[in-house]
């Protein structure tokens, strides 16, 4: 083995990858959900699916919940439940989207009522962390306008701010506030927190622990992520990734899935920012609409493992010395040959070292889960996106 390949075994080995909760449960457009038999039907089934994905690819030790979908009586129970199954609870995602009093916005909401119940949420959701021993709060606002003159934008901004203050303020110790942002959808003229920029700008304001989150899927199509990856890095303000991949808009479908070759100009920035390891946290944010949800989880990260090998591969010294030659063709020839490598190999062997099967996919089919799970879970209600 070439120290080349030795160095990248050990960053992959290191590499885990979060799996959101909200991925285990039904799913599906505003057109139709298609239930799935043996789907989980509470937070702790999740985990137990959760549990699933980290034994075949040993690389998912952490779930993200999402509140209130996941609500429980007892968190602590519940983190502890995670361990028994060699997991975590991982970041807590705050949800002010789905009550009828967020029609107009949650924390930008032009009534002092409804964004103090929001920011009550949020302050809830701090208080959750503490309970599961999470790291991370990441917020989403699905904040914003759909006509012209519908609120003042600008002070819709200090309302956010005011939100954003009061809320980092109480974030315990070690614990951080991942801000993301998303073009449009649900609002469709302006959104409260539309681009890195916008976020950007709020966390600098709030201090060190606030952090931006890049959701692959939130930009207008052609927008080069991984130079925004590039700059977030190079100013201390990458929080993490919510990882999917989209042919239109916010699709949610698999990772690596409709274009495997901007995953991987994604992970060559994370590499070439050296935040590999890093705090940066690698999340996915799918949803499993029409394919089954645990090997399209398994899947998803095996791509992020397989992008992150290629970009672990490229010869650095040799792009350098190109670029600096100004050898245009030379140093694109250098990105494309580790793009071109075939990883798979590589990985399988990785995954023997580590005593797991070279192929996740055929151990998880093999194992029967998909068949007792849908046995045994009958009765109750099948969790969704939103329950
Ligand atoms: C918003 C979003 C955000 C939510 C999740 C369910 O589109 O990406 O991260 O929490 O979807
Ligand atoms: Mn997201
Ligand atoms: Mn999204």
């Amino acid at each position: 083995m070439t120290d080349m390949q030795a160095a990248v075994k050990a960053a992959l080995k290191a590499q885990a990858v979060e799996t959101p909760s909200w991925a285990y449960g039904n799913s599906g457009t505003r057109f139709k959900v298609f239930a799935r038999p043996g789907v989980p039907r509470t937070p702790w089934e999740k985990l137990d699916d959760a549990a699933k994905v980290h034994e075949y690819t040993g690389a998912a030790p952490t779930v993200a919940l999402h509140i209130p979908w996941d609500r429980v009586d007892d968190y602590a129970a519940l983190a502890a439940y995670a361990e028994e199954r060699g997991l975590r609870l991982g970041t807590i995602n705050s949800n002010t989207f789905q009550d009828d009093d967020y029609r107009l916005g949650s924390v930008c909401h032009p009534d002092a009522r409804v964004r103090r119940k929001a920011v009550d949420h949020l302050l809830a959701c701090v208080d959750i962390m503490e309970a599961t021993g999470s790291r991370d709060l990441k917020l989403w606002f699905a904040d914003g306008t759909n006509y012209p003159g519908q609120d003042d934008v600008r002070e819709r901004q200090d309302r956010l701010s005011d939100a954003l203050r009061e809320v980092y303020d109480r974030l315990g110790d070690g614990r951080r506030m991942l801000l993301e942002y998303k073009f449009f959808e649900p609002a469709f003229y302006t959104t409260d927190v539309p681009d890195w920029g916008t976020a950007y700008a709020h966390c600098l304001k709030l201090g060190p622990r606030a952090q931006v989150v890049v959701d692959t899927g939130h930009h207008a199509p052609g927008t080069n992520i991984e130079f925004i990856v590039a700059t977030l890095l190079r100013e201390g303000r990458l929080g993490g990734f919510d990882f999917n991949s989209r042919f239109y808009a916010d699709d949610d479908l698999m990772v690596g899935a409709a274009d495997p070759f901007q995953l991987f100009r994604i992970m060559y920035e994370v590499v070439r920012g050296g935040a590999l390891p890093s705090d940066v946290a690698f999340m996915l944010d799918q949803c499993h609409n029409i394919e089954a949800k645990i090997p399209a989880i398994i899947r998803s990260v095996m791509n992020v493992q397989e992008a992150t090998a290629k970009a672990l591969l490229v010869d650095r010294e040799a792009l350098t010395t190109a670029q600096r030659a100004g050898d245009v063709l030379g140093a694109n020839a250098v990105l494309m040959d580790a793009y071109n490598t075939d990883v798979r190999p590589l990985l399988a062997e990785l995954r023997e070292e580590s005593g797991l099967d070279p192929d996740p996919v055929a151990a998880y089919h093999r194992s029967g889960w998909a068949r007792k799970t849908a046995e045994e879970r009958v009765g109750g209600e099948q969790a969704g996106w939103g329950a």
